[in-house]
């Protein structure tokens, strides 16, 4: 069946992976047992004063795994998975996995457009939910979108408040943990599906196998140089494959170590667990960074234990990554990572000259890497081109997107990741640009495309462009260009709608600019390029 949604790798190519020993054969389930027997006794998660050794976690997995199961759950459905950065994603994923029932990985941020379009495409049968995050309900959402997608079940970690039907996550753990599934994955079976940022309307899911996404954790952390004694703060979503994989949560429990998980991003909360747990590896994006360097200038935290600090999702300014360098006792890392695959990290051992000014070198040796221009011809080494790549964990089609996949993969597999990059002899990449209509908001990725379908359904809007502009402290942040009939709508009103219309809040546009027209290519195309240079400079 999953064949069919998705491409595969070509059978040459997948036993090459395997002959050489990237892919190992085990699925997470498998894994998890065998750290549990492994690494028993030590601590592997940390959440608040709530502590798990690998034992204690593998038993819960099971209990939970069991009851999962015994609500029909099997191989092959999918769940879609809304949690913040508390243990029981981590229960849950493993749990899921460990039954071969794929997690779909939606973002707290997310609302009732984007669950109710994911739960569409994945159709996804269950649905979990923490009870109230970051001031927001998510039973009021789940109610909602419930009824428009097809969920059987929405699931609680936390209180249903009485909502008819919802289940607590808490109730589905069986007392014992239960015989090991009936129908268990493969290795190469799909574990999970990841959102792509999305630059053609709606955001694409992204099929990770457990051969790959293992691959993907066990190779970065072994650059990290992880061992039993690293301890992993997960500060931004967990859900988030820069948090799973990159090596995050995986990389950290397959090395044996300890996750421990921020509950929010504040620089503040994160010193403190620095301190407390002696974490030793971080990962943050860029809009982060200057909050790490004023609580460090300002405080006097103990962050003694912190020997990596990495940092990705956006484009880290040079002069800041020098400035991480200066701060603080610890290496910085740069890392330039991607739902679909591909994870570039700069080295502990190489010169402070590379780790500030690029964005790292493929973790893999058999990540295939190629720059070209807009004919899809290699561009002269250094020059500036469109990266290409394939290899051992980057995707090679997007799930149910075959006519999506045509576009977006060159015809001998290459992923077209529409960034723009220049790179060096030694193989490092620097991230120049971007080719893709996306706008990156301090690491969170904005699908312009879609965000001017809902400019266009708003009464009065006769066409719309949506640009990313330079900020201070996002990198970059949205702004929309508008052509309207009569009167403009406000600011507010603007808010409103999208807010009605289930928007994530970080998709609506941060500025709005009323033009009388917006100007066009030969092909009658919106002419972004001209747009910027008239308006933005
Ligand atoms: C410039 N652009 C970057 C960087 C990502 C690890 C880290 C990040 C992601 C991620 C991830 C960048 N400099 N250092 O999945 O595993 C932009 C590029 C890229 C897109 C992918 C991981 N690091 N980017 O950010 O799927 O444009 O993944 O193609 O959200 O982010 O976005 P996403």
């Amino acid at each position: 069946m999953e064949q069919r949604d998705w491409p595969g790798w070509p059978d040459e190519t997948a036993r090459r992976y395997r002959a050489v020993g990237h892919w190992q054969g085990t699925t997470f389930g498998e894994q998890l047992s065998g750290w549990a027997v492994r690494h028993a006794d030590r601590v592997a998660l940390v959440d608040g004063d709530r502590r798990w050794t690998y034992a204690a976690l593998d038993t819960a997995v099971r209990r939970l795994s069991s009851g999962l199961a015994g609500l029909g759950l099997r191989r092959g459905d999918k769940v879609i998975v809304q949690l913040p950065n508390r243990a029981e994603f981590v229960l849950l994923w493993f749990a899921l996995t460990r039954l071969g029932v794929v997690p779909v990985h939606a973002m707290p941020a997310h609302r009732r457009n984007e669950i109710t379009h994911l739960a569409a495409v994945a159709e996804a049968v269950a649905y979990v939910i923490p009870d109230r995050h970051a001031r927001f309900d998510y039973r009021e959402l789940a109610a909602r979108v419930r009824g428009d997608a097809g969920i059987r079940h929405v699931i609680v970690a936390g209180d249903t408040g009485g909502h008819e039907g919802f289940l607590a996550l808490a109730d589905l753990f069986d007392d014992e943990p239960g015989p090991d599934p009936v129908d268990p994955p493969r290795p190469d079976d799909l574990a999970l599906l990841l959102l792509s940022g999305g630059t053609t309307g709606m955001p694409k899911l992204v099929p990770r196998t457990h051969d790959d996404f293992a691959y993907n954790s066990r190779r970065a952390a072994e650059l990290c140089e992880l061992t039993e004694d690293s301890v992993y703060l997960a500060v931004l979503p967990i859900a988030f494959n820069y948090t799973m994989s990159c090596p995050g949560m995986l990389g950290v429990l397959q090395a044996g170590g300890r996750v421990v998980l921020a509950p929010s991003a504040g620089a503040r909360t994160a010193f403190e667990l620095i301190a407390r747990e002696r974490v030793t590896i971080a990962a943050i994006n860029p809009p982060l960074v200057p909050h790490w360097i004023a609580e460090h200038e300002h405080g006097d935290t103990d962050l003694s234990s912190l020997r990596i600090l990495q940092v990705g999702s956006a484009r880290l300014a040079d002069d800041l990554a020098a400035a991480v360098t200066k701060t603080f006792d610890c290496r910085l890392q740069q890392v330039f990572g991607m739902a679909e695959g591909l994870l570039c990290l700069t080295r502990l051992d190489d010169p402070d000259e590379l780790v500030h000014t690029t964005q790292g070198r493929p973790i893999s040796a058999d990540d295939e890497v190629r720059v070209v221009d807009p004919d899809d011809v290699e561009v002269a080494p250094g020059e500036t081109g469109e990266l290409l790549t394939r290899g051992p964990y980057t995707l090679p089609g997007y799930f149910r997107a075959a006519e999506h996949n045509a576009r977006a993969f060159t015809a001998d597999g290459f992923y077209r990741t529409g960034d723009l990059v220049q790179q060096l002899p030694t193989g490092h990449l620097n991230v120049v640009g971007r080719a893709k209509d996306q706008i990156n908001r301090g690491g969170q990725k904005i699908d312009a495309t879609e965000v001017e379908g809902h400019l266009l359904a708003c009464p009065g809007v006769i066409a719309a462009a949506l640009l990313p502009e330079p900020d201070a402290v996002l990198g970059e942040r949205s702004v929309a260009f508008l052509v309207c009939s009569g009167e403009a709508p406000s600011m507010a009103e603007f808010q409103a709608f999208f807010r009605d219309r289930g928007v994530a809040a970080y998709k609506a546009p941060d500025r709005f600019a009323v033009v009388d027209e917006l100007p066009s290519t030969a092909v009658g195309k919106i002419d972004k390029k001209a747009l910027a240079r008239r308006y933005l400079g």
